[in-house]
């Protein structure tokens, strides 16, 4: 049995944080799950499963809804039964987008597994298909709710968090590695998570597929479906594919005391890729004569990537500061001596703001005025 697992593909996300490429990358979802559908029917697949998070909204543009459900039905025409289940952003309640939307009319080869009807049996191939939702929401694992019917192969679906022991923080909705282990499954295709991760717990397979397309940019391994192959023996082998056209990696550059902004500029510019959604972080301490116009160096290297955006999150290098190489005398002398007792008996937020005046005002003042 062939199945396609996708999951999060947030059609209608807006993007504000990518500004004017925000449209664009809202419209390269759209294209990315196309190929995803098209890429299903290439496979002959069986089943076509969407774990969760098709939309980023109950509410989406109705464009958008208009364009998923032609594509679902183009893969309902090649014969394929698509099995979704509905997510933290599209929930089913009185104004979900899947009751605002006539989609049974007009996809009948989709099956939404929700509610009475979060089951699906698959007689022609053996298999029965479970949606996995928790019976009231929030804190209850959305394995208990799994009742295995009588079939060669056990396929389930679920969009929540995986238990991780030190790695994952308690999560209203978690499985854990001991209960999909015990739930009989052959597969467990997971939503939620929005990069590509795989687990092995006693003879079920779980795999989170990720998002298609990045979707936030905090997760690097976005940009994959996962191609599901269950033996007739029940044996799971997945293959991973490349399908999203962008991807998101952060850059940490770290601002020892030698560096100039001509570096940095040198180490945003060597990763330049139109595909590349680039989140630079300047980190650590920086020199006090250190000028960099953040915005600046946005615009300046802008076109060499998709988006890119700069945060300074660094600190000027006070204990590098040697404090009696500013003559007491002399204004910058003054000038640092004032700040570093300010710093000194400041708050944590006040003390960055002086943090700066000290940085700024000593590359005002070096080598300037003399007091007396
Ligand atoms: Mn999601």
């Amino acid at each position: 049995m062939r199945i396609l697992h996708t999951a999060d593909v947030h059609l209608g996300a807006k993007f504000l944080s990518l500004g004017d490429k925000g449209q664009e990358h809202r419209r390269q979802l759209l294209r990315t799950f196309e190929q995803v559908a098209s890429l299903a029917i290439a496979q002959h697949s069986d089943l076509f499963i969407i774990a969760g998070d098709l939309f980023d909204s109950n509410n989406p543009p109705p464009f958008y809804v208009q364009e998923a459900i032609r594509i679902l039905r183009k893969v309902g025409d090649a014969g394929i039964t698509t099995c979704l289940i509905p997510g933290t952003h599209d929930p089913i309640e009185p104004r979900s987008v899947y009751n605002a939307y006539d989609f049974a009319g007009h996809c009948p080869a989709l099956r939404i597994l929700a509610g009475e009807s979060s089951t699906l049996r698959l007689p022609e191939l053996d298999a029965v298909v479970y949606g996995l939702l928790p019976p009231d929401g929030a804190g209850v694992s959305p394995l208990r709710s799994l009742r295995l019917e009588e079939a060669a192969l056990q396929i389930g679906i679920a969009h929540c968090s995986f238990h991780i022991p030190d790695r994952v923080e308690g999560d209203s909705l978690m499985v854990t590695r001991e209960e999909v282990a015990a739930s009989g499954l052959n597969y467990l295709a997971l939503g939620h998570w929005h990069s590509f991760s795989e687990f092995t717990c006693g003879s079920t397979k779980a795999c989170y597929s990720g998002a298609p397309e990045v979707i936030d940019l905090d997760q690097a391994g976005a940009g994959k479906v996962v191609l599901v192959n269950i033996e007739r023996s029940g044996d799971v082998s997945i293959q991973p594919v490349q399908v999203g056209s962008r991807r998101f990696e952060r850059l940490r550059i770290p601002l020892d005391t030698a560096i100039s902004p001509a570096a940095v500029r040198e180490s945003i510019a060597a990763l330049a890729d139109r595909s590349l959604i680039l989140e630079v972080s300047l980190e650590g301490l920086q020199a006090l004569d250190f000028q960099l116009d953040v915005e600046e160096m946005e615009r300046a290297l802008e076109d060499e990537f998709f988006a890119l955006r700069i945060v300074d999150h660094s600190h000027a290098a006070l204990s590098e500061v040697d404090i009696n190489s500013f003559a007491p005398e002399t204004v910058v002398g003054r000038y640092v001596r004032l700040m570093q007792q300010r710093i000194a008996s400041a708050s944590a937020g006040e003390a960055s703001e002086y943090e700066e005046a000290l940085r700024l005002g000593v590359a005002l003042l070096q080598g300037r005025e003399v007091l007396r």
